[in-house]
């Protein structure tokens, strides 16, 4: 579907097809970000107020609010999905949810907790929702009654309290503002309750001058210093209103950041959506936003923690590619945070300032990614973060352009010994005790860290995989695939598809510093239509022919929730490559592609025992 169609749609028709249906994408056409208001900004200059932003690299998340005190429950039933939709999901009224503010009561709320567990995370900048699209304000607020302070027993303002602490303790403040929904507010986008008589779409006027420029005026204007005020789901709001926010923030706080959901190709940095992390750099400065668990609010039932060394290697996966992580959690609605946030963010935050020298400050890796981890880059250092020690206590890099001076490890300046053979260089890695989450080896280069060459390396030690960005296509397609599982929940996949004919291929470029034979594995996505069909994977010297299997792949039909993805990995056998160096790897169909699809996600070519 085309972007122009979609813009025609009401705001409402265009929300409920973003969080329901096929969000299958041609790399070229214009995807589900753009809609979200996650398009490119215009500019991809670093500015000099955009210094913090590219340096910081990881900030903390707050998605705390009314929505809060309800955990994920409507009147005894769970909905599962992103807590702050509960009024969406449940259907609430609006009269009732508003009426629920009596109940909110959040006495456990202490803004100096907060901002001590972002220092201990090593997050240098709080981003917290002052109004969510329920259009409840969580500071106090001249331009409506819908607000902590006038609407609940609590009655003070943690913007008020979280401004301070984070003033005392270094920490930058910025503020989560709806500017388009509110579920709330009769003259708001996407409004829930039923519209006042006579009501046109233009009356929308009525709800941004009343309320939206009141109170993004009081938050730029009664709480210090802003970082960023950071908008969202902008939907198809009129250009004339995000370039007004823009005025707006620049009348009061000119070094204030906004980020690109503000809509309308405006904004000073890019937020990626979808709780995912890029393979490939993108233009100019961005963020991908994540959460600590799977709901951005608080919901009782969700406990799918990330480890502190996911969260670790997380930061190093975002920094590796050129952008800023910013993490969420959501305080309950007593105004705690759930204690597995809190011991697996502090227990990141060891780390990460234990090795500050190579995530605070740090550029983007040359290379895109490793089996074993990947990589930081400050001036002529490497740093290798190296998620997954090696057994056999060597590293191998082929395709580093300079010399290395010196290799040791970050944390403690223990040397490494490097050896240069014919395969690249090889680093000689002692076995170390389990306690260092991630070992990082920094290597001091005669010159800026370079890559010689982007094939991926097969070392007959780490399982390679090919990943469908990295291919080059003839005829078939990259695709982006996003989905949600929970409500809210929303899954990125990089593929290759859209076979059309038997001659349509996908290439890797691999180079074999050990030659020998390789288990081949493929993560792919079939269609009912395409099960069946038959495909070829070769190397130099060898093929595996295979059969597609229906991986459960359904695309969207009335009636039911939404579209689903669903991949699977399935072992294809023995793959021999003869001859060490630099070779291809393809995958196509064996005569001519059937079916609504097979997309492949990515090959792994792990070392056969
Ligand atoms: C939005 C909100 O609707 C959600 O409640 C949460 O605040 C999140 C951080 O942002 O949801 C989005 C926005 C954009 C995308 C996905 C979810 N996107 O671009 O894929």
């Amino acid at each position: 579907m085309k972007l122009n169609k979609l813009k025609s749609l009401s705001l409402l028709g265009l929300i409920l097809l973003a969080m329901s249906a096929v969000a299958v994408v041609n790399a070229k056409e214009q995807s589900m970000d753009e809609m979200w208001g996650n398009e490119p900004i215009a500019s991809t200059e670093v500015s000099e107020k955009l210094q913090w932003f590219v340096d910081d690299n990881y900030s903390m998340f707050i998605h705390w609010g009314l929505y809060s005190s309800m955990e994920g429950v409507w009147k005894g039933k769970t909905h599962y999905g992103i807590g702050e939709w509960i009024m969406h999901m449940a259907k609430i009224p609006v009269d009732e949810y508003k009426a629920h503010a009596k109940n909110f009561n959040p006495d456990k709320f202490d803004a100096t907790a907060i901002v001590k567990l972002a220092k201990d995370a090593g997050m240098r900048c709080i981003v917290i929702t002052a109004k969510h699209h329920e259009g409840f304000a969580m500071f106090d607020s001249k331009a409506s009654d819908f607000t902590i302070t006038k609407a609940t027993p609590f009655g003070r303002d943690p913007m008020k309290e979280l401004a301070e602490a984070c003033k005392k303790e270094g920490i930058r403040l910025g503020f989560y503002y709806s500017q388009n929904q509110d579920w709330t507010e009769p003259n708001g986008g996407n409004y829930k309750g039923t519209r006042p008589e006579g009501y046109k779409p233009e009356d929308f006027e009525i709800y941004f001058n009343e309320k939206v420029v009141p109170q993004v005026t009081e938050l730029l204007t009664n709480y210090g210093d802003i970082g960023v005020v950071w908008f969202d789901t902008p939907g198809n709001m009129d250009k004339k209103y995000s370039a007004a926010l823009v005025d707006l923030v620049n009348k009061y706080q000119p070094d204030c950041l906004i980020n690109s959901r503000i809509g309308n190709g405006f904004g000073d940095y890019s937020s990626l959506g979808d709780m995912h992390i890029p393979l490939t750099q993108n233009a100019g400065p961005w963020e991908t936003v994540d959460t600590t668990n799977d709901s951005w609010a608080y919901a009782w039932y969700d406990e799918h923690w990330k480890s502190a060394k996911k969260i670790a290697s997380n930061v190093v996966e975002v920094v590796a590619r050129g952008g800023t992580y910013m993490l969420n959690v959501g305080p309950r609605g007593d105004g705690s945070i759930p204690q597995d946030a809190v011991d697996n963010l502090t227990d990141a935050g060891t780390w990460i300032k234990a090795n500050a020298e190579a995530i605070y400050g740090a550029d983007a890796s040359p290379f895109s990614g490793f089996s074993w981890g990947d990589c930081t880059v400050k001036g002529n250092n490497l740093y290798l973060h190296v998620f997954d020690w090696p057994k056999s206590g060597k590293l191998i890099i082929p395709n580093l352009k300079h010399k290395v001076k010196s290799a040791s490890l970050l944390c403690c300046g223990v040397n490494i010994d490097v050896l240069q053979s014919e395969k690249g260089i090889e680093l000689l890695c002692p076995s170390l005790n389990s306690k260092n989450m991630i070992p990082v080896i920094k290597l001091e280069l005669s010159g800026k860290p370079e890559a010689v060459s982007s094939a991926l390396f097969v070392d007959g030690q780490y399982p390679t995989k090919l990943e469908a960005v990295f291919s080059k296509v003839e005829g078939c397609a990259h695709k982006v695939v996003k989905w949600m599982e929970k409500f809210g929940e929303w899954k990125h996949s990089d593929n290759v598809g859209d076979w059309k004919k038997s001659t349509d291929l996908a290439k890797w470029q691999v180079n074999i510093l050990e030659a020998g034979k390789y288990n081949v594995k493929v993560v792919y996505g079939c269609y009912p239509s395409s099960d069946s069909s038959e495909w070829i994977i070769k190397s130099n010297d060898d093929s595996i022919s295979f059969v597609a299997l229906d991986s459960g792949m359904r695309k969207f039909k009335k009636g039911e929730p939404r579209f689903r993805a669903r991949y699977m990995t399935v072992e294809l056998g023995v793959l021999s490559f003869d001859k060490t160096g630099v070779q291809l790897v393809t995958v196509g169909p064996r005569g001519a592609p059937q079916g609504d699809g097979f997309l492949i996600e990515r090959i792994i070519i792990e070392p056969y025992e």
